[in-house]
């Protein structure tokens, strides 16, 4: 049977012609962490993020890369970026080929996601910039107040982690997440649950287990869970779908997920009934579109994850959660909760109701504070 036909939601984003850009500039900046982010995989003490920074005929766009300096995450890193955006990607990009095109040639490249969405980005910032419009509006959406979530990292004691999420409840976040990891999992998911039992929580383990653990993955079903997110390897899809035959809690699939397709072929045989979609790790924001919209019509829930960036890539993250199928609250908490001063004005805050008000102005509303990247830059490199 055929697939009943229904309109893209990328169509006129992909139709979008290339403007002309006079210069492209790869900036890295360090911003301090409040405290370190400590997961299964590492724990952060800084964010380095590069940023890139397009001028075109007195218009500038800047758009940040969300890989990290090191490959724990994501086998990306922000050396690997510059190379691909700097040998292969960045020549790719020609005026007047459409956005569509781009992403064709892109598709040559294999992998790199982060790096292609920084430049895709980019331009759809520039474009947004040029015609004084917001991101969401180039993208079609309408505005709506973005729902909010905090992402609380390992801590030392069962206290601290009882702590942090009693700031967050009273800060009003609408759902709250905790990192797990082998041995540091349901005791701590129980002291929660024992001080805060309806509270919507969720654990993500960044890959921590494998099948071979299965019995303690179960025992988290007790605790009304939202969702465990990527418990198997950050490879893996199909032990995914026999672990969710096994239990009870929704697993979400977060570093597996590289494309619509990954997406497609994970959903397909069951290896999640929700997806965390990093618009940097899927390649930018019309993959993101494509996955949320194809996700949305087999009822499987979609959240915009982060990957703790500086106000530019929150502020991409709280744009792409207009599109259609971004259904639950995702990682998008406010500055104060990394950084002390971002390099962008205004800090993202949570309203009285615990929402991301959108923030207003053409492209991503936030402004880019000149002087606060120079003095956070570590390195600085003009492509164009
Ligand atoms: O697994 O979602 C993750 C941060 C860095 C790398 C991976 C992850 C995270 C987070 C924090 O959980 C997300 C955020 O607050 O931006
Ligand atoms: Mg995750």
């Amino acid at each position: 049977m055929m697939p009943e036909a229904v309109p893209s939601p990328t169509a006129a984003l992909e139709a979008l012609a290339l403007p002309q850009v006079d210069h492209v500039d790869l900036v890295t900046v360090r911003l301090p962490f409040v405290a370190p982010f400590g997961t299964s995989i590492h724990v952060w003490t800084v964010k380095d993020a590069m940023l890139m920074r397009l001028e075109a005929g007195g218009v500038t766009a800047w758009s940040e890369c969300v890989s990290d300096p090191d490959p724990f995450y994501s086998y990306e890193t922000n050396a690997t970026a510059r190379h691909i955006i700097k040998d292969f990607l960045l020549p790719l990009v020609e005026p007047g080929i459409t956005l569509g095109e781009l992403e064709a040639r892109f598709r040559r490249a294999r992998g790199h996601g982060m790096a292609k969405a920084t430049i895709e980005n980019a331009l759809l910032i520039l474009v947004a910039n040029q015609r004084g419009v917001p991101l969401h509006a180039l993208m079609g959406r309408p505005a709506k107040r973005i729902p909010s979530g905090l992402s609380i990292g390992l801590k030392g004691t069962k206290e601290e982690l009882v702590r942090a999420v009693e700031r967050a409840v009273a800060k009003g976040y609408h759902r709250i997440k905790m990192k797990v990891k082998k041995g540091q999992d349901v005791d701590w998911v129980a002291a929660v649950r024992d001080r805060f039992p309806d509270v919507p929580l969720m654990v993500d383990a960044n890959g921590d287990y494998s099948l071979a653990d299965t019995d303690d993955l179960r025992r988290l079903d007790a605790f009304n869970l939202m969702m465990v997110e990527q418990p198997l390897s950050y490879s893996d899809i199909i032990e995914h779908a026999s672990l969710q035959r096994e239990m009870k809690t929704a697993i979400c699939l977060d570093e597996s997920i590289h494309s619509l397709a990954d997406a497609a072929a994970a959903i397909s045989i069951g290896a999640c009934r929700i997806i965390n979609v990093k618009q940097g790790r899927v390649g930018g924001l019309l993959e993101s579109m494509r996955i949320a919209h194809r996700a949305a019509r087999v009822g499987i829930g979609v959240w915009s994850g982060g990957m703790d960036e500086t106000g530019i890539g929150r502020a991409v993250n709280i744009h792409l959660q207009t599109a259609e199928g971004f259904t639950l609250p995702g990682d998008t908490s406010e500055t104060a909760n990394y950084f002390d001063e971002d390099i962008v004005d205004q800090p993202v805050l949570l309203d009285d109701e615990g929402f991301i008000p959108i923030p207003q102005g053409p492209g991503i509303g936030a402004r880019v504070m000149a002087e606060r990247v120079l003095k956070r830059t570590i390195r600085a490199e003009r492509l164009r």
